[in-house]
């Protein structure tokens, strides 16, 4: 699986993980976090940014005393075999936190129409075991993130968050397709009747069409390729974002998670 690993530079760090980042990251120093997404095309809707609440992650030096990464073990296990670290094999971990240590925190989102920064959110059903365990949210063309982000917003007090962080109320249509319209998520969401983000069967159903639709019918309504077909479109954001220093490439190795089951 070949993701596209983008850079979310923090801004502000939530209270829960002042206190575990403290000392050990240099003054000048930078860390982003990194989601891996397969929709490069969609980032500029990016209204906020996922962790698994219960899941641990570590910040990694890629550069020292300049730039540090959030994520999994595991993906920062798998980057260190793809040059993405300067010494093969090599991750040098600095800090290590929970998922719900970062709920708050104030990331700079590359391309995204929210220009004062979008929020790192909890999502139940974030995965260690791919990409990097963190995922950017989109919730016109991800029916996950629109699900997530319904819920956040109406149960923002039992998530322990503000409402306002979700960013849900102006959803910004980037592809149009025949079908769905332009928030395809959201039509799916709601013409399926998926009440919750835990409606695991629906939503992966939801997703399928969503990715079907949009790459083979949609079309670009916004940003640098507005007009271009979302196939076209996909890797010409791509490049823009790598070119911009905002993005790399992020490839998981074939069959690891079963492998390590089986
Ligand atoms: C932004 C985005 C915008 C995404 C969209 C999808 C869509 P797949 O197809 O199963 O391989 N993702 C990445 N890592 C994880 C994880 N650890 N746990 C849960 N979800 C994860 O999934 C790849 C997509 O799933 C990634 O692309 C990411 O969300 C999410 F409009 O990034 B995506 C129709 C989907 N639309």
């Amino acid at each position: 699986q070949e993701y596209t690993a983008l850079k979310l530079k923090v801004l502000e760090w939530a209270e829960g993980a002042k206190s575990k980042v403290e000392g050990k990251i240099p003054s000048g120093g930078e860390v982003y976090f990194v989601p891996a997404t397969l929709r490069p095309e969609t980032m500029y809707g990016q209204n906020c940014c996922f962790v698994g609440p219960h899941l641990t992650y570590g910040i990694y030096e890629i550069e020292k005393g300049k730039q540090y990464f959030f994520l999994s073990d595991r993906a920062a296990r798998n980057m260190a075999f793809q040059s993405i670290f300067p010494s093969w094999g090599v991750y040098p971990k600095v800090a290590e936190l929970q998922g719900s240590d970062v709920v708050g925190t104030l990331v700079n989102a590359p391309l995204s129409v929210h220009k004062n920064g979008v929020r790192i959110l909890p999502m139940d059903s974030v995965k260690a075991s791919k990409g990097t365990g963190v995922v950017t949210s989109v919730p016109s063309d991800s029916p996950d993130d629109y699900a997530t982000c319904l819920d956040l917003a109406k149960k923002a007090d039992f998530y322990k968050i503000k409402r306002e962080w979700v960013q849900i109320d102006d959803i910004l249509p980037i592809i149009e397709t025949p079908t769905y319209g332009n928030l395809t998520a959201k039509y799916l969401v709601e013409t399926m009747k998926i009440n919750s983000p835990k409606d695991a069967k629906q939503l992966a159903e939801a997703k399928d069409l969503a990715y079907k639709e949009g790459y083979y019918k949609g079309k670009m309504v916004y940003g640098d390729f507005k007009g271009k077909s979302v196939e076209d479109a996909k890797p010409l954001v791509r490049q823009e974002l790598i070119d911009a220093g905002d993005a790399f490439n992020y490839a998981e190795p074939d069959g690891e998670v079963v492998s390590r089951s089986g």
